[in-house]
């Protein structure tokens, strides 16, 4: 009996050292040097973008994200639903399905859209997908319900999103439910867009992943927004929150038409450097969302340092458009001091454009935006999107567009 307890102790003991500690703490962090964003013939922005640039973002495609097809070439619309009496009546509602391919059977996003109803001009627009359905963007009545994997209230994110307050500050917001581009999920693809619309875009599932169908769905959502006469299509800023942010980050990266990214609480895989060994890590991400990211990204899970970039790289490959990154001062599994170094390590790109980036060395105190055409703020609070980090991306795009 006192062997078969001290056997159990072992094998105990054994399982929980090969579980994977997370770590919180600064002094343990480690001091892995950051590859080189520039090389020493990169002098010009015209050498950015010629030699380097598509360089990285190679690299980003080859060990990450795989790739980023074009538009499937036969797309039509829907609308659904227009209300001009949206919000209490400060906006226009539109909801419109998007189909990938002809007929009304074929795979589509469901658009909800809406435009200040006083505007006279076309007007900037914040876009991003939403984690839980349209109709939880808003509770305003005429928001169409659909059955989606898990059923939650109308409005129920409506205090992340405050469709009411951009309005009123002459802004649009255009979002569509991530779901109907792929299911978040390791077995997503097989319902999803990678594998319904492999033949239109000529791209195997395995040739990317769940992340890139999502940027590529917001993609999707510009095409749209540029038939549209209500909405200022060189001012549409993607944006999105946490896996979200992620896709919006290479999405902005991708697609040079959003005239702006923010990203919000990306974290690890997103705006966080991956290479700090604080919150979440590259072996985590992969494990728990295998699909998120390509296989060939599972090749870095115990040597992350040994990746031949790190994220500043991604966002830099922004550049010269504006980019702002939101941490939040509990949201630690995100690393926020990590995703403030990212955003700061991408400043030389901007430098090359002549743009100015965050322009202190040293983590802001929270409530404390720093930078210009890069902007980082740190928020009071859980990982999360609230007002306070609305207000700072309206002023952001006022600014900068
Ligand atoms: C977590 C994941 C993060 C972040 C977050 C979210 O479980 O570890 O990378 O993306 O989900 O999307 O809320």
């Amino acid at each position: 009996m006192k062997y078969i307890l001290l056997f159990s102790l072992i094998i105990l003991s054994l399982r929980l050292n090969a579980q994977e500690v997370f770590n919180y703490d600064e002094t343990k962090v480690g001091n892995h040097a950051l590859p080189a964003l520039l090389t020493p013939s990169v002098k010009t922005a015209a050498d950015w973008k010629r030699s380097r640039r598509p360089e990285i973002l190679q690299l980003f495609k080859t060990y990450m994200f795989g790739v980023y097809p074009g538009k499937p070439p036969h797309m039509h619309s829907l609308v659904q639903l227009t209300d001009s009496n949206a919000l209490g009546g400060i906006a226009i509602s539109k909801q419109v399905r998007l189909f990938f391919k002809e007929g009304n059977d074929a795979p589509f996003i469901d658009i909800l859209l809406f435009l200040p109803k006083k505007s006279t001009k076309p007007v900037p627009v914040f876009i991003g997908c939403n984690f839980l359905g349209n109709h939880t963007v808003s509770g305003d009545s005429n928001i169409l319900i659909k059955a989606v994997a898990h059923p939650v209230a109308l409005g129920f994110q409506e205090r992340r999103w405050e469709a009411a307050k951009l309005i009123e500050n002459g802004f649009g917001l255009a979002t569509f439910h991530y779901g109907d581009i792929e299911p978040d999920s390791a077995d997503g693809w097989k319902t999803g867009i990678r594998s319904t619309l492999q033949q239109e875009l000529k791209t195997a599932p395995s040739e990317w992943c769940a992340m890139g169908a999502w940027a590529w769905g917001l993609s999707r959502l510009m095409d749209y927004l540029e038939t549209e006469k209500g909405v200022d299509a060189k001012k549409v800023i993607v944006t999105g929150h946490s896996r979200l942010g992620k896709a919006a980050i290479w999405a902005g990266v991708n697609d040079t038409r959003f005239a702006a990214v923010v990203s919000n609480n990306s974290g690890e895989g997103g705006a966080a450097l991956s290479r700090r060994w604080y919150g979440e890590t590259t072996k985590r991400i992969n494990t728990n969302f295998p699909h998120w990211f390509i296989d060939a990204y599972k090749q870095y899970n115990e040597k992350p340092e040994t990746l031949p970039f790190d994220q500043h790289m991604l966002l830099a490959l922004i550049a010269p458009r504006p980019l702002y990154v939101a941490s939040a001062t509990e949201d630690r599994w995100s690393d926020p001091k990590g995703e403030f170094l990212s955003a700061k390590a991408a400043e030389p790109v901007y430098e090359l454009f002549k743009q100015k980036g965050l322009g202190v060395t040293e983590m802001p105190a929270p409530e404390h935006p720093v930078g210009k055409h890069i902007r980082y703020h740190l928020r009071t609070g859980k990982h999360d999107i609230l007002w306070y980090d609305w207000e700072q991306y309206i002023k952001f795009a006022r600014e900068e567009l």
